[in-house]
């Protein structure tokens, strides 16, 4: 059973927005009160949000499907439904956030950091919300919104400024044990550590973190070995170290063919973060090198005899135990002062405490054009008459009527007549199809048309709406006039 993951994809599903409730106020001895249908409810969002105490995503591989729940219904009396709450998830420090194409949606740095993963479905307004004086007891109310649904890749990139590389066994998890309070597994075989570490290593006042990653071996970057999968975990590093068994008796390896082989691995290796939080490729990160195992009188001579080679580098080096703990100051204040100059070379990286939000859409316009799959008929494409379909209740004629004036008001009718639409023509929102029939002639004010007139709330009313709407049957055809 796998009890450290930091690849998962996840499917996230927002909360559904509450129907806004009709309801008509109904009292002892005042039989029509007027509307009160209250709002429905917000759906939650789901948004995930850095915990310092998380440090794997083990918990969204066996759960990858979660669900925010739906807000309430709006009611009568004025009673506005109840939001869902968001649905938090907490992810370790370094998560980035990636869509179905691979894109970077979010790099989340730092305790605190948010991303909204997928906002919540509006509720719909109640009759309450939607009377005006054009439209005194609507008898309809609005639908709630589905919520937002996405399918997101979650990566963790840990945050460390030292990383270390080397050979299985070479005694990176040594290191990381004796500079740290950190307890890794260390044993003889190879590939003891399976998944990264990482320690605070405290220097003098300062402190910075190594990440121990699993060991690498030549090839890893066509998947031997464990591969290079965990390099990710160095990608964020300002500083590499190259940690070199001088005491192994394997046949073919030396240091300087150890540095070689990962050298060319670490080559191979494609970054994914391309943005200010990383720097760059790893062949181009500052390195060092440590000459491990010097308590063993061969390896202490070969690394001796190795020095000046590795040195031609320009990398500086350093001749360690791990067991009796020789050359480890030198090593940790040298490393200190080349995360200094790394972090001064180059700006500090973003820490995204803020709110991540994904783009802003421009909610405003709208387009209207031929549709190709069906001659003759038209597509509308804009955020709000989408939304202002998925609001409708297709069998309620009054919300269709509201539907067909808000249309008309933000001048898809005008735009329709404009590119020649015939009255009968299918004209397709969002996932809606329907026959056009043109209610508004341009220029006519539609908030005057008084639909949603109650002649029982308002009598002095009745008259005019009676004609208006014989006006309108007259105008679309359907009747002679009188
Ligand atoms: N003699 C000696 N042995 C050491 C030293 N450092 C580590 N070792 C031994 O080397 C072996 C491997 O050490 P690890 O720290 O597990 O090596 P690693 O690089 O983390 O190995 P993987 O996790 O498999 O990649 C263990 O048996 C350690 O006891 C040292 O300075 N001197
Ligand atoms: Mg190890």
């Amino acid at each position: 059973m796998p009890r450290f993951v930091d690849r998962v994809v996840i499917h996230a599903k927002a909360g559904t927005g509450g129907h806004g409730c009709a309801s008509v106020h109904r009292e002892k001895f005042k039989p029509l009160g007027g509307p009160d249908g209250g709002n429905g409810g917000r759906g939650g969002s789901v948004i995930l949000e850095v915990d310092p105490q998380v440090h794997t995503l083990l918990d969204f591989h066996f759960h990858p499907h979660l669900q925010a729940p739906n807000g309430t219904q709006g009611m009568g009396g004025h009673r506005n439904g109840a939001n869902g709450d968001d649905l938090i998830l907490r992810v370790p420090d370094g998560t980035v956030v990636l869509d179905n194409d691979g894109r970077i949606l979010a790099d989340l740095v730092g305790a605190g950091a948010r991303f909204d993963a997928a906002a919540g479905g509006r509720g719909g307004l109640g009759n309450a919300a939607l009377a005006s004086r054009a439209r005194k007891a609507p008898g309809f109310a609005l639908l709630g919104e589905t919520g937002a649904e996405v399918d997101l890749t979650l990566e963790l990139k840990t945050v460390a400024d030292v990383g270390l590389v080397g050979f299985p066994s070479a005694g990176k998890s040594s290191l990381v044990s004796v500079l740290s309070a950190a307890k890794p597994k260390i044993a003889d075989y190879p590939f003891t550590t399976l998944v990264p570490n990482l320690g605070v290593v405290t220097t003098g006042d300062h402190s910075f973190v190594m990440a121990d990653v699993p060991g690498l071996i030549p090839g890893a970057a066509d998947g031997r070995g464990l591969g290079l999968e965990f390099l990710r975990h160095i990608e964020r590093c300002a500083v590499l170290v190259h940690v070199v068994d001088c005491a192994t008796l394997e046949p073919g390896r030396d240091p300087v063919s150890d540095i070689d082989a990962l050298e060319n691995e670490l080559a191979r290796y494609q970054p994914t973060l391309q943005d200010d939080s990383v720097l760059g490729d790893l062949a181009d990160r500052p390195r060092a090198v440590v000459l491990n195992k010097i308590d063993v009188a061969e390896a202490d001579e070969l690394a001796d005899f190795v020095t000046e080679e590795v040195s031609k580098r320009g990398w500086p080096v350093f001749k360690v135990s791990t067991l009796t703990r020789d050359g480890l100051r030198p090593l940790t204040f040298a490393l200190w002062e080349m995360i200094v100059a790394a972090r001064a070379a180059r700006p500090e990286p973003v820490k995204t405490r803020a709110v991540i939000r994904p783009i802003p859409v421009d909610e405003s316009g709208f387009t209207v054009s031929a549709d190709l799959e069906n001659p003759g008929g038209f597509v509308v494409r804009g955020v709000r008459p989408e939304r202002w379909i998925r609001q409708t209740n297709f069998e309620n004629d009054e919300a269709v009527g509201y539907l067909g004036d808000r249309l008309a008001r933000l001048g898809v009718e005008d735009q329709l007549l404009k590119l020649g639409a015939q009255p009968g023509c299918a004209v397709t929102i969002g996932d809606m199809t329907f026959d056009w029939e043109p209610q508004t002639p341009a220029g006519v004010d539609v908030t005057m048309s008084g639909r949603g007139t109650d002649a029982r709330i308002d009598k002095t009313d009745r008259v005019g709406a009676a004609e208006r709407r014989q006006a309108r049957r007259v105008r679309r055809g359907q009747v002679e006039p009188e």
